[in-house]
């Protein structure tokens, strides 16, 4: 089945989970900074007459299936040509005679099981996935479909509950525990049949193409029987918990901190969270202060900004003293004790009990309307928290960090950019932000920077295509998301090269998938001062959600349950590669406390030769605070 929290909450998928994007990209260098690209919007459609049909009503039971599986057969061959989809039988007789699969070809591959399981193939769906887990490159694919071959399993079982609940628990137990709460996802979040059509409804507002038809053929062919077999699924997740529960745990990876309140003769270091807000009140002993600027309104420092003095909020209208988005007393009050849930499910991890509660909540929404205003609302009290949290991991046994503030409203798109994508103005509005952050950076001698943000060419064009007035084809809607994501991409590179002093840990994203396959923004660009940030588990595995690379990311760090401050000053455990990226910025804090000599390529090179190796089948490093920090230490001596 397709990477469930993908798929499933199309409208919570926010900055922290770096959905990915067009195209192959690996060797090419990011785009030199230059002017904007040339944005052409594809020409309006002439007026239609007489009233065009609805493609979707040509898509019925039939009709649907069949367009998934031609297109998905063209994709596989474009987006992996030596994927030989003629051969596609003999792979799925012997995979190891199949090429190594990338992480698109699998999201069609998916689709393809997807068409057999509807027509009740079941033989041809399950080798589907065990190719998949063989042959993928991303090995957290390795535990991918569990949830068709649950299904497979229970149908093959015949109408006897037992021996369906027996079939479906085999299933799940043969899955690492590490694997076992995310493989779950599916059979907690769907809850009822009506969920189902409203999600079925609310993609039929998009426009038809290969994604927006295969998440119809999920919501219609495959998700229904599951629901409608909800009871036995669950019953048999039970058994597997249990089983767990009492069985060895498995041991958990010994994450190295250090404490540096106690430090004597230590350097005082500048770093910045950059995120969508941050609540500067709880961070007041240790704010960076512009003592050049006071709060009057006026710039009294002459760089252009009125009332920089811990920060700027470049977000178009704030003003630089409001650094906390702030939806409103209602909202946090009616949503704040969702927090936890909502970031859960952003991680894919439905099975936690606080995702379950923002579950039950969903399931009273039952119409598109209920739903869409709900995600919104989910996603507003996410923004509120988010900078916060990650603020608080930064600058964790560390009184010696001096912290900036930078507020990015337009990075939360799912607010900002709500079933459309940014226009031309939008896009030279968020570089001249973006442009004018860099020179804060450079201005202030910031050192560290934390950017848990990012942007991907597939969330883009998600969001255009519910712009039906303005892209007609597949075609528009691709070419307009690569020329939003080029901009991207040239902005953020733009930022790396303009601050060469400082270091940049930005998050690889929550999609599990390959950051240079899909281009992610700002992961996938290489630069010497840029450490992109994978998390890993309690367990010390790849999080299930985690981007990767074998290349590009090479730092992994704690993302699962970190616990740290939300804005009205409680401790909350969240999780996203969003809270393991500033567990680095934390350590490349601390060992410039202690060595302020560093230079951005020493940290990231220091960083990582000191990590721990993680375990196969996955790759990179845990970084180790310890040993960094003692390395840091040996090398101010050796200067000395
Ligand atoms: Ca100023
Ligand atoms: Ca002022």
């Amino acid at each position: 089945m397709r990477p469930v929290h993908y798929a499933i909450f199309p409208a919570l998928l926010l900055i922290t989970t770096l959905t990915p994007i067009l195209g192959c990209g690996s060797t090419q260098p990011p785009p030199a900074p230059t002017p904007e690209p040339a944005a052409t919007a594809p020409a309006p459609a002439p007026a239609p007459t007489p009233e065009p049909i609805d493609p979707w009503v040509a898509m019925d039971e039939h009709g649907l299936p069949l367009y998934v599986q031609n297109r998905a057969g063209e994709r596989i061959t474009e987006v992996q040509p030596d994927f030989d989809v003629e051969q596609l039988d003999a792979y799925l007789a012997d995979p190891d005679s199949a090429p190594e699969i990338s992480g698109r070809a699998v999201e069609r591959l998916f689709d393809l099981a997807a068409v057999d399981l509807a027509a009740g193939q079941v033989d041809e769906a399950e080798a589907t996935v065990k190719l998949i887990r063989a042959r993928a490159r991303n090995r957290n694919s390795a535990y991918a479909g569990t949830t068709m071959l649950a299904d497979i399993a229970r149908r093959r079982a015949g109408d006897d509950v037992e021996a369906q609940k027996t079939a479906i628990a085999e299933i799940f137990r043969a899955l690492p525990q590490s694997r076992f709460g995310s493989a779950t996802v599916v059979f907690q979040v769907f809850q009822t049949q009506e969920q189902l059509a409203a999600r079925a409804a609310q993609t039929k507002q998009q426009m038809l193409s290969l994604e927006t038809a295969s998440t119809v053929l999920f919501f219609t062919s495959i998700l229904p029987a599951i629901v409608e077999n909800r009871q036995t699924f669950l019953d048999a997740i039970a058994v597997v918990r249990t089983e767990h529960e009492n069985g060895r745990a498995p041991r958990d990876f010994r994450f190295s901190t250090v404490d540096l309140t106690r430090e004597r003769g230590a350097n005082e270091v500048r770093i910045a969270v950059w995120d969508v807000g941050t609540n500067a009140a709880l961070f007041e002993e240790q704010l960076f202060t512009n003592e050049n600027e006071e709060a009057n309104g006026e710039d009294d420092d002459d760089n252009g900004q009125a009332d920089d003095i811990h920060g700027l909020a470049a977000d178009g209208d704030a003003p630089n003293t409001a650094l906390l988005f702030d939806p409103g007393e209602e909202i946090i009050t009616e949503y704040g004790p969702f927090l936890r849930g909502i970031m859960d499910l952003r991680a894919g991890m439905a099975s936690t009990e606080a995702a379950q509660r923002v579950l039950e909540l969903m399931r009273g929404a039952d119409s598109v309307e209920a739903l869409e205003a709900l995600e919104v609302n989910l996603d507003r009290v996410g923004e509120w928290a988010h900078g916060t949290h990650v603020a608080g991991i930064m600058v964790a046994g560390n009184p010696h960090a001096r912290l900036a503030i930078f507020r990015s409203a337009w990075a939360g798109e799912a607010r900002v950019y709500h079933h459309r994508g940014p226009t031309d103005e939008e896009l030279a509005a968020e570089r001249a932000n973006v442009e004018a952050i860099a020179a804060y950076i450079n201005r202030h001698e910031i050192k560290v920077v934390n950017a848990s943000l990012g942007f991907s060419t597939d969330y883009v064009e998600d969001q255009l295509r519910y712009e039906q007035d303005t892209y007609t084809t597949p075609a528009q809607v691709s070419a307009r998301a690569a020329v939003v994501q080029a901009h991207r991409r040239a902005t953020w590179a733009l930022v790396f090269e303009s601050c060469p002093e400082t270091l940049f840990v930005v998050a690889a994203g929550n999609s599990n998938r390959d950051v240079v396959e899909y281009e992610t923004v700002s992961a996938s660009i290489e630069a010497d001062n840029v450490i992109a940030v994978g998390a890993v588990d309690r367990w010390g595995n790849w999080a299930t959600f985690t981007n990767s690379n074998s290349d590009r990311v090479e730092i992994f760090d704690h993302g699962v349950e970190v616990d740290s401050l939300i804005p009205n000053g409680e401790r909350v455990p969240l999780s996203g590669t969003s809270m393991a990226s500033p567990n680095v910025a934390n350590l490349a804090g601390k060992m410039l406390v202690v060595n302020p000599n560093l230079t951005p390529v020493q940290l990231r090179t220091v960083i990582r030769d000191t990590g721990d190796e993680i375990e196969a089948p996955f790759t990179g490093h845990i970084a180790n605070e310890r040993r960094a920090i003692a390395r840091a230490r040996q090398m101010a001596r050796r200067r000395r």
